[in-house]
């Protein structure tokens, strides 16, 4: 067997990837170990940048989002219960889409079914050779068990945070940067109407709040848990409890409270290996960079790195021009860096740290009210989260 690029993993990085090769004629196939139904049911992303949108509309898989999809002008932060907006579309005349990762997903896999793009699901133990020979190799065993081998031009690690590809590249070479912050996002599905048309960023003395939303029927919300607990300790009603409590009191008396559809705890981290090629191996999305939620910046870094990396893979089968691919990693990782910092900051300003000093709260405090009065302030704030330019 043998395809001109092997993409690891079908999220969205590497569904994205495959679309916009297989519309240039490109042949790829992609390797994902789990099923398609356990795929598409995985709750994560809900903000996309305008940059995004604007990919996914191109590629020609923006008619659900953009009939289904939320555009939001502006979000809300608050602390010591009193709540400002930043307007987005006043300050940066930019916007953003709320629309859920799982439709994003299933946008994707029911336009590569159009292309017959071939995905595999359920393979196992997956592993690299060659990647510094004219051409490498990947090996697998398939849903039932047997081994192939396929022969490539290039393989594409989109294989997430827990991946394999990221390990090819020798130990001398990769450079990995990392924090690990001393909590979680414990996260609720709920059928009940979203409390505010913006989402909420809460920042509180017992911790961060987030209220965000999925459609008019559909709410998601987040606290800050210790990275300690575990997922049993938290009934709906102690967490609609939590919630109330760290939410400002003009959007805690109105929220709407129903059963959990699903909840999880999420660690959280920043990450990022360097570089992002080596040899025929080349890696995008989180297999190479995790953010903490905080900035919605995620799925969204994921998409650029596949906007660099595509045109790069184009321009080489298509121009036979190697400079892109060349220069992928340096041009990703300028933006990524970028978005690492943001998420970061938005992180440390919006939680309560475990031992956190007076100084510290009153940092943040300032932070935020800066944030609240200086028109400046929240230009930045605006650029940053509605999407930095590719
Ligand atoms: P994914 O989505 O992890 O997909 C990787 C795929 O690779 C498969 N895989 C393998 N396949 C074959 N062989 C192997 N050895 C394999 N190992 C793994 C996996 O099964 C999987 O299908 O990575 P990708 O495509 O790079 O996409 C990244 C995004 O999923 C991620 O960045 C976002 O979900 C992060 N994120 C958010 N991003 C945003 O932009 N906005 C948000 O509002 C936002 N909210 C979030 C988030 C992530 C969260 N969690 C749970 C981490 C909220 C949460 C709670
Ligand atoms: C979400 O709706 O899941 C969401 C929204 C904004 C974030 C993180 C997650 O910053």
């Amino acid at each position: 067997m043998q395809h001109q690029v092997v993409i690891i993993g079908g999220g969205p990085s590497g569904t994205l990837l495959a679309l916009l090769l297989a519309q240039a004629k490109i042949d790829v196939l992609v390797l994902e170990r789990k099923t398609k139904e356990y795929v598409l049911s995985r709750i994560r992303a809900g903000v996309l940048e305008w940059n995004t949108v604007d990919m996914l509309t191109k590629s020609g898989v923006g008619s659900r989002m953009n009939t289904l999809g939320y555009v939001h002008e502006g979000t809300f932060l608050s602390s010591a219960n009193r709540q400002f907006r930043i307007d987005f579309k006043k300050t940066v005349n930019k916007q953003v889409m709320v629309y859920g990762q799982t439709e994003v997903t299933f946008d994707l896999y029911e336009a590569l079914r159009k292309y017959d793009v071939k995905i595999l699901h359920e393979v196992d133990d997956v592993s690299l050779d060659n990647l510094n020979k004219e051409f490498s190799r990947v090996s697998y065993k398939d849903r039932s068990g047997i081994s192939k081998t396929v022969k490539t031009q290039f393989i594409i690690g989109c294989d997430g945070f827990h991946g394999i590809s990221r390990k090819y590249i020798p130990s001398k070479i990769l450079k990995t940067y990392e924090k690990i912050y001393p909590f979680g996002w414990l996260g609720v599905l709920s059928e009940t109407p979203p409390v505010s048309d913006e989402l909420i960023y809460a920042n509180h003395e017992r911790g961060f709040a987030l209220a965000s939303m999925r459609n008019k029927n559909l709410s998601r919300y987040y606290i800050q848990v210790p990275n300690s607990d575990k997922i049993d300790k938290w009934s709906d009603q102690s967490f609609w409890d939590e919630l109330k409590f760290r939410l400002p009191t003009e959007t805690s008396d109105k929220i709407i409270i129903g059963p959990s559809i699903e909840k999880s705890i999420a660690p959280l981290r920043s990450f990022v290996s360097e570089p992002m090629s080596w040899g025929n191996l080349f890696l995008a999305g989180d297999s190479s960079h995790i953010v903490p939620p905080t900035g919605a910046k995620g799925l969204n870094l994921a998409v650029s790195d596949v906007h660099y990396l595509s045109k790069s893979l184009i321009s080489f089968f298509v121009e036979n021009d190697k400079n892109f691919l060349e220069k992928y990693s340096e041009t990703a990782l300028s933006r990524v860096w970028k978005g690492i910092r943001f998420s970061w900051w938005m992180t440390t300003v919006m939680h309560n740290f475990p031992g956190q000093n007076d100084f510290e709260r009153k940092i943040q405090l300032a932070e935020l009210e800066y944030l609240s009065n200086s028109i400046g302030a929240q230009k930045s704030f605006a650029e940053n989260y509605v999407g930095l330019p590719y």
